[in-house]
C-alpha cells in the first residue's frame, strides 16, 4: 500500500510543506504540497531528495559506548545509567549543553528544560550563533525584538526587493519565487554580493562589492536618500526616535557615493540608483542571510538594514519589512524554545527574577532550577571545555556537528579531545562522534511526530511517517529516558509531542493559541499567536514596535574595515557559504544519491585573472593557507567571483573551519566567516 505523509522539508528555513511517498514501511518518493503557502507546490532539489538519506544503511541504530578506544553496542537501560551516573558527578558549571535546529521543537524544549531543570545549568546553546547572532542583538536594538518582520508569501507584493549577504535563490530557492512573482508584476530587484551568483542573474541591479562593504554601501544610499527628500517623514516623526543622529553619521562625505565607490567597487551611478529605487518606490523589503550576519561587524550590518528600513517607512506594512533569512529548518523554533544561554522560552530572560520565580512553579522541580545567571555560549563553552581551571567537563552534544562547522578546528578538536565525558545525539556517526564516549542513535525527521518553526515565524507539523531504524528514537523521548533514570520522571512526564507542546504554550507566550489542531493545517500560524482563535501575525510592527515606549530606534553606525585586510602574505578574501546540492557539514545530503552526484568533493573557486598570477589552472589541487592553518583541495577557475575574492563551500569534511578564527566580537560570539584573507598555491 502507497500513502502520502505530510510533514516539512528538513532542510533550510523555508521551511517548505513535502509529503513523504511510504510504501511497506519505507520512503520511496516525494511530493510537494500544493496546499502550503509557503511553497505552493513546489520544492528545490534538496527537498525533493530529502528521503534518499532516510534508509541510508550508515544510520545510527544502536546506541554505541566507547570502552578502551572502540565502540560497542549496548541497550538503552544500560547508557541511560551511565549518562545518568556521570552528569550526577558534575556541578553546573562544568556541563555545557548543545541543542540542534536540525530537530523538532519538542526536542529542543525539553533538552532545555533537561538543562535548565536537570543539570541547573544555563550552558546551553546551538548553531544559532554562528549564523544569526547579530539579527538578534542588532534588530533588538532597533526594534524591541529579533524575528524576520514581514512573512515569504509578503515578499511577492513588494516593489523593490533589496537583498544582500543571501544567495536567495540557491539556498532559500523557494523565496527565491517570490522574488520572481514581485518582478513580474513590475517589481525591481537589487542584489549586493561579491559574487556572481544565480540570485545576480536573476537581479534588476547587481552590486558586486568587497565582502565586510555593507554598513559603507547602506549609509551611502541613506545618505542621498536624505539629500533628496525621499525619507517618509511622517513614519520617522511618529514612529521612531534619534533620527538626527542618524543624519549626522550618513551625511558625512565619507559616506559619499564617489567616496563609497572606491572602498566597495560599486559604481557611484549604482549606488545613485539603488538609493532612487529604495527611496522612491510604495514599498521595499530587504531579505539577508550569512553573508551579512557572518562578520564581526555583523550586529552593525543588521542595524544599518533596520535603519534603512525606517527612514523609508518600510515597515509594518506588506511588501516591506526587514526579514532576516533564516538557515536551518527549525533555528527560528530552537531559538523561541530558550535554547539560548541567557533565555527561557519566548526569550524571556533568564536573569528576570519573577520570570525565573514563574518558570520554577511551572516545572516544579523540588530542587529547583538553574541560577538566574547568563550561561556560556557555543563559542565560550569550546573555550572552557578540557580547560585545567573552571573548565567544561561534560558535554552533551544533540544534533550538531561541531567539529566540521566550528571555527577555529584547533580549539573545537582540543575541546572535544580532552572534555571528560562527551555524549552525542545523531542519526549518522559524523566526525564529533569518532571523540564521544557515548553515542546515541537518533530518529530522523521523517520518524517523529512535532512541530518546527520556519524563518517567518510560522510554526508548523511534521507528521511520523516511518518507524526508526533499529533502536533509534526521538530525541524528545531519550532526554525523557534519561532525566526518568535520573529521578525526575514527575516532571518529564510526556508520551507524546503533542503533550510537551501543550506545555510550551503554556510557557512561551507567544505560541499561547496554538494547539495541534490548529497547527496541522497547511497555513501552520505565524507567531505571535497569544490567544485562542488568534489567527497568527503575519506582518510585525504594524502599529508599534517592541520597545517599551513603541518607537523604532535609529541606531546609526560607522563603517569599519573587516579584521583582515589582503597584503603580500595573504592577498585573497575567502568567502565560504553552502550550495544547492548540499546542506552544512553534509551528514545528510552527501548520503543522497542524486545530490551527491551534482558536486561530492570540496573546491575553491578563484577568478581567471588571480588564477593565472597564481598559476593555478582550472582542476588543480591547490593548497589554501589562512593565519590559522591550512587545508588542499581543488581549484575551480570561474569567472562569477570577484577579483580578488576567493569562494569554498562548507560541505566537505576539508577542515574548512581551520583556516577560519575565533570571534574578535565577543558580544556576539560569531566569528569572521566570511571576509578572512588567505594565499593559494599549487599543491606539492
Ligand atoms: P549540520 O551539518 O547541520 O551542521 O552547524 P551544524 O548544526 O553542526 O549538523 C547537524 C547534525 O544534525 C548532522 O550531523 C545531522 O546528521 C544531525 N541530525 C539531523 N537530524 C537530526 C535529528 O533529528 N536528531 C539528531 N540528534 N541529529 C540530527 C551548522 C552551522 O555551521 C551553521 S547553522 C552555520 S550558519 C555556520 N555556517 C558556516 C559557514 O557559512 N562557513 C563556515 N566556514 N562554517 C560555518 N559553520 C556553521
Ligand atoms: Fe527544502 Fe529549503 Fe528547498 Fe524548501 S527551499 S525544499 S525547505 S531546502
Amino acid at each position: 500500500m502507497i500513502s502520502q505523509i505530510p510533514t516539512i522539508c528538513p532542510y533550510c528555513g523555508t521551511g517548505c510543506s513535502v509529503n513523504l511517498i511510504v510504501q511497506d514501511g519505507k520512503v520511496v518518493g516525494t511530493n510537494p504540497n500544493i496546499r502550503s503557502p509557503v511553497n505552493e507546490g513546489k520544492l528545490c532539489p534538496k527537498g525533493t531528495y530529502c528521503h534518499q538519506f532516510i534508509h541510508s544503511p550508515d544510520r545510527l541504530k544502536k546506541p554505541l559506548v566507547r570502552k578502551g578506544g572502540v565502540f560497542v553496542e549496548t541497550d538503552w537501560e544500560t547508557v541511560y545509567q551511565l549518562i545518568a551516573q556521570k552528569f550526577k558527578s558534575y556541578t553546573p558549571d562544568e556541563i555545557g549543553v548543545l541543542a540542534s535546529a536540525r530537530c523538532t521543537n519538542e526536542d529542543n524544549y525539553v533538552l532545555m528544560k533537561f538543562a535548565r531543570g536537570v543539570l541547573k545549568t544555563n550552558n546551553l546553546d546551538h548553531c544559532a550563533r554562528l549564523c544569526h547572532e547579530a539579527t538578534m542583538t542588532g534588530l533588538t536594538l532597533s526594534f524591541g525584538t529579533g524575528a524576520m518582520t514581514n512573512s515569504i508569501p509578503d515578499i511577492g507584493e513588494s516593489e523593490c526587493v533589496f537583498c544582500l549577504g543571501s544567495n536567495t535563490f540557491e539556498q532559500h530557492p523557494l523565496i527565491g519565487r517570490q522574488i520572481v512573482r514581485a518582478q513580474a508584476a513590475g517589481g525591481k530587484f537589487i542584489y549586493a554580493d561579491p559574487r556572481y551568483t544565480p540570485t545576480a542573474i536573476q537581479s534588476d541591479l547587481f552590486l558586486q562589492f568587497f565582502s565586510g562593504s555593507d554598513v559603507a554601501v547602506l549609509n551611502c544610499i541613506m545618505g542621498e536618500i536624505i539629500r533628496n527628500g525621499w525619507e517618509d517623514k511622517e513614519f520617522i516623526a511618529s514612529r521612531t526616535r534619534e533620527f538626527e543622529s542618524l543624519k549626522k553619521v550618513v551625511l558625512q562625505s565619507r559616506y559619499s557615493p564617489q567616496n563609497v565607490s572606491l572602498l566597495t567597487g560599486v559604481s557611484k551611478e549604482d549606488l545613485l540608483l539603488a538609493a532612487q529605487w529604495i527611496g522612491t518606490s510604495a514599498s521595499c523589503t530587504v531579505l539577508y542571510a550569512m553573508g551579512l550576519s557572518q562578520q564581526s561587524g555583523g550586529i552593525n550590518n543588521v542595524r544599518a538594514i533596520a535603519n534603512l528600513m525606517m527612514l523609508t517607512g518600510n515597515i509594518g506594512r506588506p511588501g516591506t519589512g526587514v526579514n532576516a533569512l533564516r538557515g536551518q529548518n527549525n533555528v527560528q523554533g530552537a531559538c523561541d524554545m530558550g535554547c539560548l544561554p541567557g533565555f527561557f522560552p519566548g526569550y524571556q530572560p533568564v536573569t528576570d527574577s519573577l520570570i525565573h520565580r514563574k518558570i520554577g512553579r511551572i516545572w516544579k522541580f523540588p530542587d529547583g532550577i538553574c541560577p538566574p545567571k547568563e550561561g556560556l555560549n557555543i563559542t565560550n563553552i569550546f573555550q572552557r571545555a578540557g580547560a585545567r581551571q573552571n573548565g567544561i567537563k561534560a558535554l552533551f552534544l544533540v544534533g550538531e556537528n561541531p567539529l566540521v562547522t566550528e571555527p577555529d578546528q584547533n580549539t573545537t578538536l582540543h575541546a572535544i579531545q580532552n572534555v571528560e565525558f562527551l555524549v552525542v545525539s545523531d542519526i549518522f556517526f559524523t566526525k564529533t562522534c569518532e571523540y564521544a564516549h557515548i553515542v546515541l542513535p537518533a530518529a530522523c525527521f521523517a520518524e517523529k511526530d512535532g512541530t518546527a518553526t520556519n524563518t517567518e515565524r510560522r510554526v508548523q507539523h511534521l507528521s511520523k511517517a516511518i518507524n526508526p531504524p533499529g533502536e533509534a528514537k526521538p530525541d524528545w523521548e531519550i532526554i525523557t529516558d534519561i532525566a526518568r533514570v535520573m529521578g525526575f520522571e514527575k516532571q518529564f512526564p510526556y508520551h507524546s509531542p503533542d503533550e510537551i507542546f501543550g506545555e510550551i504554550t503554556e510557557v512561551c507566550e507567544s505560541y499561547h493559541g496554538m494547539t495541534y489542531a490548529r497547527i496541522r493545517h497547511p497555513d501552520g500560524i505565524c507567531w505571535p499567536c497569544p490567544f485562542d482563535d488568534h489567527p497568527g501575525t503575519a506582518i510585525l510592527y504594524s502599529d508599534r514596535f517592541y520597545h517599551p515606549d513603541g518607537k523604532g530606534v535609529f541606531c546609526p553606525v560607522e563603517w569599519k574595515e573587516p579584521s583582515e585586510i589582503p597584503g603580500k602574505e595573504f592577498p585573497f578574501r575567502l568567502t565560504s557559504g553552502r550550495i544547492i546540492w548540499h546542506w552544512h557539514a553534509g551528514a545528510m545530503t552527501r548520503r543522497s544519491k542524486n545530490l551527491a552526484d551534482e558536486v561530492n568533493e570540496a573546491y575553491i573557486e578563484i577568478h581567471p585573472s588571480d588564477a593565472s598570477s597564481a598559476r593555478i589552472v582550472d582542476g588543480d589541487m591547490v593548497q589554501v593557507r589562512s593565519r590559522k592553518g591550512r587545508l588542499s583541495c581543488r581549484a575551480r577557475v570561474v569567472s562569477d567571483i570577484k577579483e580578488g575574492m576567493v569562494f569554498m563551500p562548507l560541505i566537505f569534511d576539508s577542515a574548512l573551519n581551520r583556516l577560519i578564527g575565533l570571534p574578535d566580537d565577543v558580544q556576539t560570539g560569531i566569528s569572521e566567516y566570511k571576509p578572512i584573507c588567505v594565499a593559494i598555491e599549487p599543491a606539492g
